[in-house]
């Protein structure tokens, strides 16, 4: 099979001709804890930053000890008809409070002392492959260039300015914050200090049904220290009065930045353990550190740790070089890969062919992942970590009911299983909290999640329409994340420790949740379809009523997911039994005479035809229960609900958009997952490459990501689909390095829209079916082939060539 150079698409870089004019214009950086957003600009550089643990309040009770009292009316109201009835008993007496938002650093700031003339050959890019943002321009005879990375490996953001010519690097340095701070200079070092609070209390200003409130109650705030140090070589370098670094003559510069908080775990008070004087000494250390080390160092180490993942994967889609221009020649005789980063999504929305760009799309959404996500980090919430606002939209949370869980849809098959860890320890912290939750709120065992979490893991419902606040399924949802990690990683001991302990909690709650509904089949009541409304037959509309398609789903893949985890991990036998008998009781999603699988128990009519979310089609995507090998009539259902969804509007949204590849990715339907590739980058995307919610919301980028990948490989029906859903535009490519279930990494070179060359490779052994050969044979190494759909043995770390 013909290697795979790296950097097939222009070294993976996004790359500009002017700084960035506003935040959705600027480049992220982040090590998964500490993010940037590099403006690039010239005269005063600006990078807006961020520290994944600096949030609003602190823990409280969130439980509403009413609840409970109101269930069985609620139940009642539902199982006679009366939905508007139940839906006000829901909103009125069993909602809760709203969660706490997710808060900005601050800004670190680059002043040059003097003013600058017009400067020549500005450019300014983000390397994927290496980590690291530049910028770079002629000032006279002098060439300045800027680096910016965050580095996991040493935990500091580091900015390095070089002077080549006669010039010399003459600026100030400062951070502020629209946080309550204060900066001053470190006594004795070329450093400075920020040391500020965030508020004890945030309303989300995003919905508009709050009254605007930013709350600082006397001491009860995540409090926060950055410290930024300078090294010059040449020059001077030294504070002022107002707490600005002030470096002069100098041939090159870096600044290091180091950030700490006192959030002490999201069952304790901030501050919770630590000695005075703790912040200053951890950001301290981290500076001397990083200081002993130097910035050549540094970035190779940075360098380093970031390619050991990143490359990982590579992609090449179709024929990028030379490009097929627009019909009336547009982009002159410019390849799109060669165009800035803007210009080429403009030249995309003008309809010029690129698959190069949705390459660099799905790299870009790996990246953005690493960046916002390390084992030990907060993981990537609506925003991944980057969040200038104090009020950020829909309070840059995570929203269990398709957000935050989308941002982990590449999480596997782009091979960065360990950035998943952060989302674990997420659901580990929220089975804690959630548990009172299921008991308090409904007299459950397990535990339950609604579809807003925070730092501090609220598990209640927030306050607000039923449509949104009651739905008791995040948790469920989650859990998913707990075994596909097992399924691709196949690590006994996650499932073992991690994974099965927190889906047997999920599933305990459901067990004890589900109740007779009136034709004696175990139903979900309260149940919400997330987001969506239905016309009672009095023609009102309403969210709450029996057994939503995607309740019902949902349970049942959490409990065939369960039982099958005990019988691997050979435990609670009775448990198994009673699960399997359950779930055979449980009523099942209906099909409506138009064909459409219903999201409702009931064929209600629908005030929004077109709505975003498309729950009820949950088991196409992430689920597995529908797929067109082995249910392809509830699969031709699937298709036959998005089409309307889709006719009436659907898909509006950055992150609806990404839903839709995916589905169709399953379908099997090639040509319309990628017209929604085409529709997320020309409609729904920032210049930045940033997904547009609008506003933005990282989700589109990662669950675009995930659709790419699942149009070139699959792996949820048995064995691995090699080029499931291939797109003529992709006629020619390559992958190396996605993963499969059963942990397998598949590698694909294919040519006229079908498979030329494929490896597979085991890293635990087992056995392995491939489907899409394109009439290409797997290679054993006895001799023998195996064809299309035949089961063969794979030894651990053996390449198993397909030709
Ligand atoms: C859900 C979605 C919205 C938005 C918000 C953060 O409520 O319906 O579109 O993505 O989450």
């Amino acid at each position: 099979m013909a290697k795979l150079e790296r950097s097939a698409e222009a070294g993976w870089k996004l790359w500009y001709k002017q700084p960035a004019s506003r935040w959705e214009e600027a480049l992220p950086v982040g090590n998964g804890r500490i993010g940037g957003m590099i403006y690039g600009r010239v005269k005063q550089e600006l990078i807006a930053l961020n520290e994944d643990t600096l949030w609003s309040g602190f823990p409280r009770d969130t439980q509403n000890y009413d609840v409970l009292r109101h269930l069985k009316r609620a139940r009642e109201l539902i199982f006679s008809g009366k939905y508007k009835e139940a839906e006000q008993l829901v909103e009125a007496k069993m909602a809760g409070t709203g969660t706490e938002a997710y808060q900005p650093l601050g800004n670190l700031k680059l002043d040059l002392l003097e003013d600058v003339p017009a400067v020549s050959d500005y450019r300014r890019d983000l390397d994927l492959d290496a980590g690291v943002a530049t910028v770079s321009y002629r000032l006279g005879g002098t060439v300045y260039t800027r680096e910016v990375l965050v580095s996991a490996e040493d935990q500091v953001l580091a900015v390095h300015i070089r002077a080549e010519g006669e010039g010399t690097i003459d600026l100030s340095a400062s951070l502020d914050s629209p946080q309550v701070f204060q900066t001053k200079a470190l006594l004795g070092e070329a450093g400075i200090v920020m040391t500020g609070r965030c508020p004890s209390h945030i309303a989300d200003n995003y919905r508009g049904d709050h009254p605007q409130s930013v709350l600082y109650e006397e001491g009860l705030g995540i409090s926060f220290e950055a410290h930024l140090q300078a090294l010059t070589e040449g020059g001077t370098v030294g504070t002022d009065e107002s707490g600005r670094l002030i470096v002069r003559g100098a041939r090159a510069a870096t600044f290091l930045l180091a950030a700490a908080t006192d959030f002490a775990g999201y069952k304790v008070m901030p501050g919770t353990g630590m000695q005075e004087g703790e912040l200053a000494k951890k950001c301290g250390t981290v500076l001397k550190a990083a200081a002993s080390l130097g910035y050549e160092r540094l970035r190779e180490r940075h360098i380093a740790d970031h390619r050991g993942l990143f490359r990982r994967v590579e992609l090449r889609l179709g024929d990028s070089v030379p490009p097929v221009l627009p019909a009336e020649g547009r982009l002159g005789s410019t390849a799109p890969s060669q165009l800035p980063t803007d210009e080429r999504l403009e030249a995309y929305r003008g309809g010029a062919q690129d698959p190069g760009l949705a390459a660099l799309y799905f790299q870009y959404g790996r990246y953005l992942l690493m960046a916002s996500s390390r084992p030990g980090t907060e993981p990537a919430n609506l925003q991944g970590i980057w969040n200038p606002h104090i009020q950020p939209p829909w309070n840059s949370g995570y929203t269990t009911n398709i957000n935050a869980q989308m941002n982990y849809w590449p999480a596997e098959v782009a091979n960065l299983s360990e950035c998943h860890e952060p989302l674990f320890r997420l659901i580990r912290e929220l089975s804690d909290t959630g548990a009172r939750t299921a008991r308090i709120h409904y007299g459950c065992r397990g535990w339950v999640a609604h579809h807003n979490v925070d730092l501090w893991r609220q598990s209640t419902p927030t306050d607000g329409q039923a449509n949104w606040a009651f739905w008791p399924m995040g948790g469920v949802w989650l859990c998913r994340h707990l075994w596909e990690h097992y399924e691709f990683a196949m690590d006994d001991k996650f499932l073992r420790e991690t994974a099965y302990p927190l889906m047997k909690g999920a599933a305990e709650f459901c067990r004890d949740w589900l109740v007779p509904g009136p034709d004696g089949l175990l139903t979900t009541a309260p149940s919400t379809s997330p987001e969506n409304q239905f016309l009672t037959p009095e023609g009102e509309k309403c969210s709450v009523s029996a057994g939503t398609t995607m309740d019902l789903t949902l349970i049942r893949e959490l409990f065939a997911h369960t039982i099958r985890a005990a019988e691997i991990l050979g435990v609670d036998e009775m448990w198994r039994r009673e699960l399997a008998e359950t779930a055979e009781c449980m009523a099942g999603p209906q099909v409506g005479p138009d064909g459409r699988l219903q999201e409702w128990s009931e064929n209600f009519a629908e005030p929004e035809p077109g709505h975003r979310h498309v729950s009820h089609l949950y088991g196409l995507y992430p689920g597995d229960s529908i797929t067109v090998r082995d249910t392809p009539e509830m699969a031709e259902a699937v298709r036959k609900s998005l089409q309307h969804r889709i006719q009436n509007g659907g898909g509006h949204t950055g992150w609806s958009c990404a839903w839709l590849i995916n589905l169709y990715a399953r379908l099997g339907d090639g040509e319309t997952a990628h017209r929604f590739v085409e529709t997320l980058l020309s409609r729904s995307t920032y210049p930045n490459l940033f997904d547009d919610h609008p506003p933005f919301q990282i989700d589109g980028n990662f669950g675009g990501a995930a659709g790419i990948a699942e149009m070139l490989m699959q792996s949820h029906m048995n064995g691995i689909d090699l080029l499931p859903a291939l797109p003529k535009a992709w006629a020619s490519g390559q992958v190396r390095g996605l993963r499969a279930r059963g942990g397998f990494t598949v590698d694909i070179t294919w040519e006229s829209g079908g498979v030329a060359s494929a490896c597979i490779t085991s890293a635990v052994g087992g056995w392995c079916t491939v489907h899409g050969l394109n009439g290409r044979r797997v290679h054993l190494p006895d001799g023998s082939t195996a064809g299309d759909g035949e089961r063969f043995w794979t030894d651990a770390n053996t390449p198993y060539l397909i030709e």
